[in-house]
């Protein structure tokens, strides 16, 4: 497998995860966003969105970080990242999608730098806009952990789908300086993910392609 990725970048952060929860073995190629790499012709016969991360299996190339996750999940399903019954399995994927579909996509590269270059916001407006969504969502996604707070990981005493995509959304936060002391929840879960060699080793300040 080949993970095309960039070391900061959210989404391939989530599917980084996912291998290494799996034990999969993976290769990466790494592209730069910082240097416009995800615009090149070569990547973007790739990934046509020039976003990552791409999975290569096979020969075979899948985009967007979630159907990605879906497909390691369907192809090595143990140990799950989704588990409980189903009401738990809906929490998980519904706290997965408060980070993935309402507050990533309006902090995106390359949304941040429309509002900055076409619409001419100030720096500090950008970092307004940046924290306003990571707390829309954070608000929510706390107190959908306040419903069943005794979990060690987000939903589940197993990291899920959910801790999968916290993290990364933590680890945003905390570079754009949002205080998260209203969300003691959030930070009690992602201490306790982050202690897993699962998510340690993922980190982004821990890869090859760190600066
Ligand atoms: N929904 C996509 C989002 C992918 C995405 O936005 N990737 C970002 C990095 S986290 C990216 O490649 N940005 C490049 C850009 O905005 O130019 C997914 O989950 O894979």
């Amino acid at each position: 497998m080949k993970l095309y990725g960039y070391y900061r970048s959210s989404a391939t952060y989530r599917v980084r995860i996912a291998l290494n929860i799996k034990g999969i073995e993976y290769e990466n190629t790494f592209i730069n966003l910082k240097d416009g790499e995800q615009h090149q012709e070569d990547y973007l016969k790739i990934n046509p969105q020039g976003l990552v991360p791409s999975l290569e299996v096979d020969g075979c190339i899948f985009t967007q970080s979630m159907a990605i996750l879906n497909y390691i999940e369907e192809c090595y399903p143990q140990p799950s990242l989704l588990p409980g019954d189903l009401e738990q399995r809906t929490h998980i994927r519904s706290l997965a999608q408060i980070i993935t579909s309402d507050i990533h996509p309006l902090n995106n590269l390359r949304v941040l730098k429309y509002v900055e270059h076409e619409l001419k916001i100030t720096d500090l407006q950008k970092k307004t806009w940046y924290q306003h969504w990571i707390h829309e969502g954070f608000i929510a996604a706390e107190k959908i952990l306040q419903k069943a707070p005794k979990h060690q990981y987000c939903l589940s005493d197993t990291p899920s789908l959910a801790d999968i995509c916290l993290a990364p959304q933590i680890y945003n936060a905390e570079r754009f300086n949002c205080n998260l002391g209203a969300y003691p929840l959030l930070q009690e879960k992602y201490a306790n993910i982050m202690k897993l060699e699962a998510f340690e080793r993922s980190y982004p300040d821990n890869q090859k392609d760190a600066v």
